[in-house]
């Protein structure tokens, strides 16, 4: 070869290298899609199962000795080919853990951990022409990089909220693998930040799987009930493509509707029918079989309508005041701690609601999975559901913004079908400020905007007075439907002050009283005044109930908490063990005296 030749090769290697790398970024880019609607009654491949894990302290698989990204990373799953190679993992000799769950649980010397885990596991696919394939994670806390067959599709922040990929061009027949670089270090910027009252679970913590859909796909849709006076039921759709003339016919068989809506140049279609369908409520929790037809193909879901509104300081559900009997829920599961992230554990949980007395659950404070949200509606439960905005949050931070109106987007889009859902909650406990406030005010506007047909609120905080009188006070009080606030007399403050308080909310809107409670340790007995005896949560819970009854426009309640859950801030030996001991349920099931107290009040409501 001749020195030109050389250097001509050599140019246009450069150039091949740097179109390749184009390539490689914007495809990159485009594979993350808009979140799919109803992915549980979608052709899907589960991924679930057993994984292999390397848990990498130094972020090694990733970055060099000098904190730069490198090529050979561990997303290649690279094996020696000749014996001198040098490679300092092997994803098969290492260990494995089922997916989904949280490492903290699954391997007892993870319990503290917070940092990288790489996740690997192999699949079998057979390429299907003329279809898509979506990767599909209900979860991942907090951050996750996803690589298929050693290739990255992108990356995901926000530990409760799923995410989708389209990886249709990355497969190939036969065997393929997809690694993931979950990491859930917390730092200040992120949603929720540095502390929290809660165990940061780490890992794939809700399912995996490949969603087939054809080449143009029914995104998402809503399908509600609009008004209660002319039954008007409003049908809207989206396309993954911004295809116009595209027909999709919507059937509901049992209230006779079949009506088709054409596509516009945006991919989307609306429209609005009459009928008179049974609502959905707590004792009546109906819902229709609902088919929607896309070139042949029919997605299926079965949806309920509702009314939820408010008048005054009343709530009304399908037009009738309604008082909510709730109680506060951490995604744990039953028995012991742990990620909970199946509807058997969704069903335990809401069982020991129900039992309570309850027709609604604060569902904190986080979005819990799907399953949770669907055995509720089932169960003819009323759900609040709310993103992990908690407490102090980097305000003037515009990627944390980002973060959280993603968090919100995404919680609306998934459950917007769920006729239980009539809260969306925007934050808990926040310190007032005018950043707050902007922040706040933004996501409020947001909630509303992608959903009018439910209620936006926020658990906020009543500034307990040196006297007796409690008046809340706070500039989001323009910005909610509903007005929540938590309040602990009795635990941080005492309990002997519960018949003195007097209370005003000076807004012309429903009150919830978002939390309440104090701990106590299941088989604890003492007096009443022993703190973390079962007594003195008994007697908390009497001195509360009876001091909520006089606050004016109570709407409802979601005590804190059902179940003890854990916690890193709860440290004493013996007692706390970290957990939060505020449950009327032990970690293990047990039920408290205090359970009893709130139960009877709910028959009388
Ligand atoms: C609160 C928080 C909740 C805590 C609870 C407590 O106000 O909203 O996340 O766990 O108090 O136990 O102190």
């Amino acid at each position: 070869m001749r020195l030109n030749d050389l250097t001509y090769m050599k140019q246009l290697i450069a150039i091949l290298l740097v179109f390749a790398t184009s390539v490689a970024a914007q495809a990159d880019e485009t594979r993350k899609v808009p979140l799919l609607g109803n992915v549980i009654n979608r052709q899907t491949t589960s991924l679930n199962g057993e994984w292999n894990y390397i848990v990498d302290v130094q972020e090694c698989g990733y970055y060099g000795y000098r904190r730069e990204k490198i090529r050979n990373g561990f997303f290649r799953n690279d094996k020696p080919r000749q014996p001198e190679d040098l490679i300092e993992y092997d994803f098969d000799k290492a260990d494995k853990m089922q997916i989904p769950s949280d490492w903290n649980t699954w391997n007892q010397r993870l319990f503290f951990y917070e940092g990288t885990v790489w996740f690997k596991r192999s699949f079998n696919y057979q390429p299907k022409a003329g279809r898509r394939t979506l990767l599909y994670f209900g979860a991942v806390n907090y951050e996750a990089i996803v690589f298929v067959n050693g290739r990255e599709v992108g990356q995901h922040v926000g530990g409760f909220t799923p995410f989708n990929f389209d990886v249709t061009d990355l497969l190939r027949e036969g065997e393929n693998f997809v690694i993931v670089k979950v990491d859930n270090k917390r730092s200040r910027e992120n949603v929720p930040t540095l502390i929290f009252d809660w165990w940061n679970y780490g890992g794939i913590t809700r399912d995996v799987m490949l969603v087939d859909v054809p080449q143009n796909y029914i995104e998402n849709y809503s399908l509600q009930l609009q008004s209660l006076e002319g039954r008007l039921l409003s049908f809207n759709l989206k396309l993954n493509q911004p295809e116009a003339g595209q027909q999709v016919m919507l059937a509901i068989p049992e209230l006779k509707i079949k009506k088709t809506v054409t596509t516009d140049d945006k991919g989307c279609a609306s429209i609005n029918m009459k009928a008179k369908p049974q609502l959905w409520s707590p004792e009546h929790p109906k819902r229709y079989r609902v088919e929607m037809t896309l070139n042949g193909e029919t997605l299926i879901d079965s949806i309920g309508f509702r009314k939820i509104e408010t008048k005054g300081k009343q709530l009304l559900l399908n037009g009738t005041p309604i008082f909510l009997k709730g109680i506060s829920i951490h995604e744990e599961k039953p028995m012991g701690g742990g990620r909970a992230n199946s509807t058997a554990d969704a069903h335990i949980l809401l069982s020991w609601a129900k039992e309570l007395g309850c027709n609604f659950v604060r569902l904190a404070h986080y979005p819990h999975n799907e399953f949770m949200v669907r055995e509720a509606e089932r169960m003819g439960l009323m759900v609040w559901s709310e993103i992990p905005v908690y407490w102090t949050i980097d305000w003037t931070n515009p990627s944390t913004f980002d973060n959280a109106s993603q968090q919100l987007n995404d919680m609306i889009r998934r459950d917007q079908n769920r006729a239980n859902v009539i809260i969306w909650s925007i934050a808990n406990e926040t310190p007032h400020s005018a950043e707050r406030d902007n922040f706040l005010s933004r996501l409020s506007k947001m909630a509303h905007d992608l959903d009018n047909t439910r209620l936006v609120s926020m658990a906020m905080e009543v500034l307990s007075a040196a006297n007796y009188h409690n008046r809340l006070q706070d500039n989001m009080n323009q910005y909610v439907d509903v007005i929540s606030f938590n309040q602990y007399i009795g635990w941080y403050r005492d309990v002997k002050d519960a018949p003195k308080m007097t209370w005003e909310i000076p807004y012309d809107k429903p009150v919830i009283v978002s939390e309440f409670g104090g701990g106590a340790k299941y088989g604890l007995h003492g007096a009443p005044n022993q703190r973390w005896t079962e007594e003195f949560q008994e007697n908390l819970y009497k001195e509360n109930t009876a001091m909520l009854d006089k606050i004016d426009g109570l709407a409802g309640t979601t005590p804190w908490i059902l179940k003890d859950f854990r916690s890193p801030r709860r440290l004493l030996t013996d007692v706390q063990d970290y957990y939060n001991r505020k449950g009327l349920y032990s970690d293990k099931g047990e039920k408290k005296k205090a359970f009893y107290v709130l139960k009877q009040w709910y028959e009388g409501k």
